[in-house]
C-alpha cells in the first residue's frame, strides 16, 4: 500500500486532493503537509498532519523517513498573480522547495507529482491547440518556476531514475477552499458574487480564451496519471490537460441560464491581463488521452449547474 505525502494539502487542490487520496488509499496512508495556514477540522481530523516546508530539506527528508513516504505530490507554490508581487518568494518554493523535493525523492526513492501549469507557456508559443512539445519562454515567474520545475523534474528522472510526473493545468474551478491569487480565479469568484449579489466585476476582459477544469476532474488527473502504467508514458513533465475553453462572456451567459437577473461588467485588472494574455486559449492534450488515459466528465454546463449548487448551500442563499 501507499504511504502519500501532499505538501501544499490546505491550498485550492491539496485540501480536496489530500481527501481524495485518504478515501482510496486509507487516511493513515496519506500525510497532510501544510506549512503555515491551519488545516480544516476534516483535514486534521481524518489523518496524519504534520508541518513541511518544501524550503526545509531536513524536516522534508524527517517527514519521509517518518512515515516511509514512498509517492510525495508537491503543490506548494505562489499563484501566478502573487508571484509577480514577490517574484523572489515564489523562486524559493517554486524552485528551491522542488529542487528539495527531488533530492529527498531520489535518496528515499519516491515518486513525484509535479503540478505545471498554462503558465508554463508564453508569448511566443502557439495559443490555439498548444501542442505538448513547444517553445516555452513565459515572461512571469510563476511560469520561470513551472519551466524550470519541468525541467528539473524530467531530470530527475532520465538521471537518477525518479519516477517523477507531472501536469499543464488550467485554470482550476472548485467549491471547496477559495483560490489564492491567480489569474483564472475569476472563474470562481463570478458564482460566488453571482449567488450573492447577482453581479460581478470581472477583471479580465471579454475574449480572454484559457483552459480551464472542474476540480472532480483535476483531482482524477493527477492519481490517474501517478497510477498510470509508466511503460506507456513517452512524456512526464509534465502533460498537457483541459476540459474546457471558455471566456467571461460564455461563463457569464451560463451563469445567466440559471440565474436571469445576473449581470456583470469589466474592470480588467492590468497584471491579471497582461498574464492571460501569454497564456493558450485552448491546450492540445491527446498526449494526455493517448498515454494514460485522460477524459474529463465535466464540461461548462455540468460544472456550472454543480458550482451554483454546492455554494448555494455553501452560503445559506438560495437564487
Ligand atoms: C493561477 N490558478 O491562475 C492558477 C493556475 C493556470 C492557472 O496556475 O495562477
Amino acid at each position: 500500500m501507499k504511504n502519500i505525502l501532499i505538501i501544499g494539502s490546505v491550498g485550492q487542490i491539496g485540501s480536496e486532493l489530500t481527501m481524495e487520496l485518504r478515501k482510496r488509499y486509507g487516511n493513515d496512508h496519506v500525510v497532510a503537509g501544510f506549512r503555515k495556514t491551519q488545516p480544516s477540522e476534516e483535514l486534521a481530523n481524518s489523518g496524519p498532519l504534520e508541518r513541511v516546508d518544501a524550503t526545509d530539506v531536513e524536516r522534508l527528508n524527517e517527514v519521509v523517513k517518518k512515515y516511509n513516504i514512498d509517492t510525495i505530490y508537491n503543490l506548494a507554490a505562489l499563484l501566478s498573480a502573487v508571484a509577480e508581487e514577490k517574484p523572489q518568494a515564489a523562486w524559493n518554493v517554486g524552485v528551491n522547495g522542488v529542487f528539495n523535493v527531488l533530492e529527498v525523492a531520489r535518496e528515499h526513492n519516491c515518486a513525484v507529482f509535479f503540478p505545471s501549469s498554462i503558465g508554463a507557456f508564453g508569448p511566443t508559443t502557439p495559443l490555439d491547440n498548444t501542442p505538448q512539445d513547444t517553445i516555452q519562454r513565459p515572461n512571469t515567474m510563476y511560469g520561470v518556476t513551472k519551466v524550470t520545475g519541468e525541467l528539473l523534474s524530467d531530470y530527475y528522472h532520465k538521471r537518477f531514475g525518479v519516477d517523477t510526473r507531472g501536469l499543464r493545468y488550467p485554470g482550476i474551478i472548485s467549491n471547496v477552499t477559495l483560490p489564492g491569487g491567480g489569474t483564472t480565479d475569476y472563474a470562481v469568484e463570478i458564482f460566488y458574487e453571482a449567488i450573492r449579489n447577482k453581479k460581478y466585476t470581472c477583471p479580465l476582459p471579454a475574449g480572454t480564451f484559457l483552459d480551464m477544469m472542474y476540480m472532480p476532474d483535476a483531482l482524477d488527473a493527477a492519481i490517474d496519471l501517478m497510477e498510470a502504467d509508466p511503460s506507456k508514458l513517452k512524456h512526464r513533465n509534465a502533460f498537457n490537460v483541459t476540459a474546457m475553453s471558455f471566456d467571461p462572456e460564455i461563463i457569464s451567459a451560463e451563469i445567466k441560464k440559471h440565474i436571469p437577473g445576473f449581470v456583470m461588467d469589466y474592470d480588467p485588472d492590468p497584471v491579471k491581463k497582461a498574464i492571460a494574455d501569454t497564456w493558450p486559449n485552448k491546450m492540445d492534450d491527446s498526449c494526455a488521452r493517448e498515454e494514460w488515459g485522460w477524459n474529463p466528465k465535466y464540461e461548462l454546463e455540468e460544472m456550472t449547474k454543480d458550482m451554483l449548487e454546492k455554494i448555494s448551500i455553501k452560503l445559506g442563499i438560495e437564487y
